[in-house]
């Protein structure tokens, strides 16, 4: 049984396998240690990973990528419209206000979300891992960016789940990265904790972590980021410096040109990478637009002025991280660089100046994520033995609850889980209720949602229930924060207080049972304590049903799976057929070859006869009606060939059989 860790970037997707003996990372069917995030949708079948990726500058439409960021937002909202307007791919609002995505497969234009998207990127790459490992599985820790919100988890998992993986747990990236560097850690003193900050940039995102490591125990003290940050945009600076360059050089605008752009700007890209390496670089593109080859050259240094902006956005992150964390720059042990998007040299002369040390690279840059996921789902499964390490991680957003009758006091600013609290939590709120009510989650403060996003998480439907009306009965909701950061009411219970002064209260027990409780009291709430032990409680578990904004039901859950299924079958169909026709046209090539040399003396004239032009016939069809067949086509061909060649090589096997013994016989 294997336990698998997925990095799944918005460029790049990695996957670690845990073996007893260490962590692998596994290579796909290109030999690569990187897939990439892409699903190219072909004529009549879709192209994932590797695969997908070599078509996107020749079906730009047909290709989809970056669907990560997509998942879990609104159409509407106004940075996620500036990101679709990039995308050479169509989509559209749906009923909900969710993205759609829109591609011509199959002859129609099929329209799937994000998640499904995602699901099938998923689907591929535990495909990719089970050929790697030779048999199926299912448990796996998949790395998310830590400024997902509840949905956007949600969605992932869905995500997993349509693609039949069992997730054990979603872990931030940034959590992963510091785990894989913790565990192996050795060298402590004795003066405490050691402080590292995790500097993760990678292809649209830039995440920071602080983290406290002690031995077998880490410890995440904030985590920060940018959302919009990453090494595309580095790409973008230099698009936009060709593109008008271009403009007055050659006179073409290469935004209008949806193909000229994609190769523009893979041809930045590249160019960036040159420049991570060598002090000026060159740009050649032949036939760009309007039939022109077009040149263009860079020095390092005016990039670098190119793209001050986004160095000096890279320092945001780092200085509030710290500053929630609660540390000096003096107190940092270390710090950790990684994410590919982190390749460029001036971004090292940044943070050195930001934390006032160089950062080192000791960790595997574009590794290090997955690895720590193996490593998570390693300690989480059970037919795992691995060193007891404590990863105590928190989750960046506040959360608040309200009840539809009365607010619910919690203290400061209604907010039940603050912002960097430890996850999992679990907290209990105690209401006065005789009957069904419902619990609103919501983000407690919008400045730390992407503009325009709705605070509402989800509703909690408490009931139905019936409390007596006269006794003092209580409410208790178990919230729980748990270790995916994602909201749950775990459950619900009706204490009432019975007159029977014999009864056990065993309400004290089922509070100090829980580490992590926190009580927080309805304002309606005003018994005192000592009053309710001097009685005796009676305990009615309560009904919990949740429904959350955007979410998907288990039903449309249940349909993806099977779309999915169908999906994965026409591309398993297809690829089967293909296989076949390479089969037939081999055996033809084959047949031909022997017919006149090996089989020659075993076959009459007349044999080889038929058999040849029954070859020719095949080879034909081969490259006109049969260039485009389904396997049991090609397959019968292929038997009604064999039919006639069969009895030949039987001969001729017959007599090599002879040979072979009279051989032996004379060797004895
Ligand atoms: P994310 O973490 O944002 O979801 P990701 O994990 O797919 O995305 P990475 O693979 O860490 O991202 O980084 C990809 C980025 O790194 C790309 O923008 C790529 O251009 C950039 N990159 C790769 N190599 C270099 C290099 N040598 N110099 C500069 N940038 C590079
Ligand atoms: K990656
Ligand atoms: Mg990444």
């Amino acid at each position: 049984m294997s336990v698998v860790g997925f990095d799944i970037g918005n460029e790049n997707c990695v996957i670690a396998v845990s073996r007893q003996r260490g962590i692998d990372v596994l290579l796909n069917e290109e030999s690569q240690r990187e897939t990439p995030a892409v699903i190219y949708f072909g004529e009549k079948q879709r192209f994932l990973g590797s695969a997908g990726a070599a078509s996107a500058t020749m079906n730009p439409r047909s290709t989809i990528s970056q669907v990560k960021r997509l998942i879990g937002r609104n159409f509407s909202e106004p940075d996620v419209q500036i990101e679709l307007k990039m995308f050479p791919f169509k989509t559209s609002e749906a009923l909900d206000g969710s993205i759609l995505v829109h591609v011509k497969y199959l002859g129609e234009t099929h329209t799937f979300t994000p998640v499904q998207i995602m699901g099938m990127l998923l689907a591929h790459l535990k495909d990719v891992a089970e050929k790697n490992l030779g048999a199926p599985f299912s448990d796996c820790v998949i790395g998310i960016p830590s400024y997902f919100t509840d949905l956007q988890r949600r969605l992932y998992w869905s995500a997993a789940v349509i693609a039949g993986l069992k997730p054990l747990r979603l872990m931030h990236d940034c959590t992963a990265t510091a785990l894989s560097y913790g565990i192996y850690k050795t060298d402590f003193s004795n003066t405490g904790p050691i402080y590292v900050a995790f500097v993760d940039i990678g292809h649209c995102d830039t995440q920071v972590s602080i983290v406290s490591f002690e031995p077998g125990h880490m410890r995440i003290m904030s985590q920060t980021y940018d959302r919009d940050l990453g090494g595309r945009d580095f790409d973008e600076v230099l698009f936009s410096h060709f593109v008008a360059e271009f403009k007055k050089n050659y006179d073409i605008d290469v935004n209008s040109n949806v193909k000229a752009s994609i190769r523009l700007r893979a041809a930045c890209e590249k160019l960036k990478k040159v420049l991570s390496a060598n002090l000026e670089a060159v740009l050649n593109i032949e036939c760009l637009m309007d039939e022109k080859d077009v040149k263009g050259f860079i020095k390092r240094e005016e990039f670098e002025k190119l793209a001050s902006g986004l160095l000096e956005k890279i320092s945001i992150p780092c200085t509030r991280g710290l500053a929630d964390a609660g540390l000096a720059v003096e107190n940092i042990h270390s710090v950790e660089l990684v994410g590919s998007g982190s390749r460029i040299p001036a971004i090292s002369r940044l943070l050195t100046s930001v934390f006032k040390k160089e950062p080192s690279r000791k960790l595997n840059a574009s590794e290090c994520v997955a690895r720590g996921c193996a490593l998570q789902c390693a300690m989480l499964s059970p037919v795992f033995r691995v060193r007891e390490y404590e990863v105590q991680d928190s989750f960046p957003f506040s959360i608040g609850f309200q009840s539809d009758a009365g607010p619910i006091s919690l203290g400061l600013n209604n907010v039940l889980f603050p912002k960097g609290q430890h996850i999992p939590s679990t907290k209990i709120l105690s209401f006065q209720r005789n009957s069904l009510f419902h619990l609103e989650a919501v983000y407690s403060n919008p400045d730390e949602l992407p503009p325009h996003m709705s605070s509402k998480i989800g509703c909690f439907t408490i009931g139905p229930f019936q409390g007596s009306n006269n006794s003092n009965s209580r409410v208790k909701v178990r919230v729980q924060l748990n270790m995916n950061g994602i909201i749950t009411v775990e459950s619900a219970t009706l204490v009432e207080d019975t007159i029977d002064q014999q009864m056990p209260r065993r309400d004290a027990t089922y509070s100090n049972t829980e580490k992590m409780e926190t009580e927080f009291v309805d304002s309606s709430h005003s018994e005192s304590d000592v009053s309710r032990k001097a009685r005796g409680t009676r305990r009615i578990d309560i009904p919990v049903s949740e429904h959350i904004y955007g979410g998907m039901t288990k039903a449309e859950l249940l349909e993806a799976q099977g779309r999915e299924l169908q999906l994965a079958q026409q591309d398993k169909n297809m690829e089967q057929a293909k296989n076949k026709k390479n089969a037939l046209e081999s055996y033809v090539y084959e047949m031909r070859n022997k017919l006149f040399n090996t089989y020659r003396s075993f076959a009459s004239d007349q044999e080889r006869e038929g058999i040849s032009s029954s070859l020719q016939q095949t080879e034909e069809w081969l490259y006109e009606d049969g260039d485009d067949e389904t396997e049991s086509a090609y397959s019968s061909k292929l038997d009604g060939l064999k039919k006639l060649v069969d009895p030949i090589i039987n001969r001729y096997e017959d007599e090599e059989a002879r040979a072979q013994a009279k051989a032996h016989l004379l060797k004895r």
